[in-house]
């Protein structure tokens, strides 16, 4: 594969490096993405599992939806993709992961530095008093309860609500201080995280994307990748380390 040399160029001349993640990273665990060809959103309807009021009206259907999900993501492990991007931070002063996804594998993969901006799979909490309920949940009467009676939901963001505070914040500080960002298997569509592509470029950053097609924020990047995340990255990165040792 051929990489620009003044991306090479570009990446030895860096200190900090932001890796924009989405669900086609994760696609080559084997974990399903939610739009495009294998979406699972070709099949089910968002507004009917990933929103509240859904959660409110049939909390059993979207626990279905998510033990199925669990299951899927308990048996996957980190792909080429994860792990390239966990073995950059041997070459940069500063490595940033802000993930979209719930599933965990970027820090299964040894990424240090990660924001979670759509939460994480492996955490719970009660709609009512908001107590944190992490270890494996007891659906033998039905959907688990809190001990104050409420229904415990999985830490995740569902549309309409608000992304985390501190992992938001620290992901806008981040893409404000950064030498290159990648956006890798993301459809760039859903906000506020895909903004942050935009507060990269405005202060400065060089954009990469990585993806099997065109997305929304194509047109505003610098370079593109069209391929897997899981060879394109693993190429990048020979191409770097070889421009120094040569
Ligand atoms: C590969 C590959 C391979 C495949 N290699 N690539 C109108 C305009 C603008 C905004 C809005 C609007 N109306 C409503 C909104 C706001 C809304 C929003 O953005 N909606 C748009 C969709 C229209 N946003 C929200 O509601 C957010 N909150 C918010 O705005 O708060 C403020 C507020 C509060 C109160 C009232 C009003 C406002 C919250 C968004 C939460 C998103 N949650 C989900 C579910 C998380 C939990 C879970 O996982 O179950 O997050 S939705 C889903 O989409 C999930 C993902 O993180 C997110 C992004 O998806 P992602 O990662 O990009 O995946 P895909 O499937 O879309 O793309 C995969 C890509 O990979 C594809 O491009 C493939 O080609 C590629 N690919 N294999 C490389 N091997
Ligand atoms: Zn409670």
């Amino acid at each position: 594969m051929n990489i620009d040399r003044s991306l090479i160029e570009k990446l030895k001349s860096s200190r900090s490096v932001i890796f924009f993640t989405g669900a086609g990273i994760s696609a080559e665990s084997g974990i399903p993405t939610f739009r495009g060809k294998d979406g699972i959103w070709n099949k089910l309807k968002p507004e009917e599992l990933a929103n509240f009021d859904a959660f409110i009206r049939n909390p059993d259907m979207v626990w279905e939806w998510y033990n199925h999900r669990k299951l899927i993501i308990h048996n996957s492990q980190p792909n080429k993709g994860h792990l390239t991007i966990a073995e950059m931070q041997n070459h940069f002063d500063e490595v940033t992961v802000i993930t979209q996804n719930i599933d965990n594998l970027h820090s299964r993969a040894g990424s240090k530095n990660i924001f979670e901006l759509h939460g994480n799979i492996e955490r719970n909490y009660c709609v009512n008093c908001k107590r944190f309920y992490n270890k494996e949940l007891d659906f033998s009467n039905g959907v688990p309860k809190c001990e104050c009676g409420g229904l415990i939901r999985p830490d995740v963001v569902w549309f309409g609500e608000y992304l985390p505070d501190d992992q938001f914040k620290g992901s806008e500080k981040a893409s404000m201080n950064t030498d290159i960002f990648f956006i890798v298997g993301t459809s760039a569509v859903v906000y506020p995280a895909a903004g942050l592509v935009f507060t990269a470029k405005q202060s400065g950053a060089v954009l990469v994307e990585i993806n099997l097609v065109k997305t929304e924020i194509s047109s505003s990047v610098d370079y593109s990748f069209f391929g897997e995340a899981g060879t394109i990255l693993p190429n990048i990165l020979e191409a770097y380390e070889s421009s120094i040792v040569s």
